[in-house]
């Protein structure tokens, strides 16, 4: 059985936890010391005074990851969140949880979209994702694009700068969205994924569970990022970590919290592991994770559970695509905590 490693077998096909798979005296010295200063910012975090526009695709509602992943976003003031999209099916349910962590980090100015609810050449399923026993009773996200690809294209094509795209599900709407609007190859700067598993065999849920889709965008010759499985595994929430969000007063962090025991469901040995947020920390701090740089193959034609949505990295300079190799474990999950287990920041 291949599956999502620290996770466990499920009798849902559908369940994504079955797969693993200074200051200067001399004039002179100046400018020395001021691309030092520079070059030690490009490396190891963005700047704070430009923040990166990014959009968030994200299948919210299976794993607790993406809701970890959308409030590291609202909390790290380098990133400018344009739109959060969901994927897959429940998109209603998927909206909803989105919607209500945008509304405790009092930003529900940020437009939420239902994309694509099937895969491109999967089943259907009307599964529905366990975390929303932790939204309150009733509750919905008030008018969500019912055309989340559409809202994708235009908040991209709208933008007056480059947007980066942040993808940490099943790639069918990105694919989709490229597929649809060729104009977008000039107007992203980049693609941000959790996606695959390069460095040992194994099969990662979100190529797996739409390879056609992941190998369109891995052709598309954008500039990609890809945190894989390989690395994602190392960053698991410890007791302290949990303790912390547990015993927060914020309702921001509570309602994770709640979010996490949904998920849960019953077996409180089951810490979250940070695939998604590891996306989003390796912008925020590029010296978290080690780079290498190639081209990535998708198969699409394999046996399934054994090849198809196999995920080929190939080491090449010229190559579009940066991965992953190696991740400090611990300095991820450390910034990531300080960042979430926190008061909504203010803006
Ligand atoms: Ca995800």
């Amino acid at each position: 059985m291949l599956r999502r490693e620290g996770s466990e077998d499920r009798e849902d096909p559908e369940d994504p936890r079955r797969y693993i798979v200074n200051q200067a005296r001399d004039a002179q010295v100046k400018p020395v010391l001021l691309a030092i200063l520079l070059g030690t910012m490009t490396r190891n975090a963005l700047a704070a005074d430009r923040p990166v526009p990014v959009i968030l695709d994200t299948d919210i509602g299976d794993d607790i990851d993406d809701a970890l992943n959308l409030a590291l976003i609202l909390q790290s003031p380098e990133l400018d969140l344009k739109a959060v999209i969901t994927v897959l099916n429940a998109g209603d349910v998927r909206a909803a949880l989105a919607y209500r962590i945008l509304e405790l980090h009092g930003r529900t100015d940020i437009p939420v979209g239902i994309g694509a609810e099937q895969t491109l050449l999967g089943k259907p399923s009307r599964a529905v994702p366990i975390q929303a026993a932790a939204l309150p009773p009733g509750y919905t996200a008030p008018g969500p694009s019912r055309n989340g690809v559409r809202l994708m294209i235009d908040t991209i094509l709208l933008a007056p700068e480059k947007i980066t795209l942040v993808a940490v599900g099943p790639l069918t709407n990105v694919a989709l969205a490229l597929r649809s609007e060729p104009r977008l190859q000039e107007k992203i700067e980049r693609i941000v994924l959790m996606s695959g598993v390069f460095f040992r065999a194994g099969l990662e849920y979100n190529v797996h569970r739409d390879a056609e889709a992941a190998a369109i965008v891995y052709a598309s010759g954008l500039p990609i990022s890809t945190v894989g499985l390989d690395v994602t595994v190392q960053c698991r929430l410890g007791t302290d970590e949990m303790q912390r969000l547990a015993k927060s007063n914020f309702e921001n962090v509570t309602f994770l919290y709640r979010l996490i025991v949904a998920w849960e469901n019953g077996d409180a040995a089951k810490h979250p592991i940070l695939h998604d947020p590891l996306a989003s920390l390796a912008m925020l701090k590029p010296s978290l994770v080690n780079w290498q740089r190639g081209r990535v193959e998708i198969e699409t034609r394999g046996i399934d559970g054994r090849s198809q949505g196999l995920s080929v990295f190939r080491k090449d300079a010229e190559g579009t695509v940066e991965v992953a190799e190696t991740v400090r474990a611990d300095e991820a999950v450390s910034l990531f905590i300080d960042r979430v287990a926190a008061r909504p920041r203010s803006r």
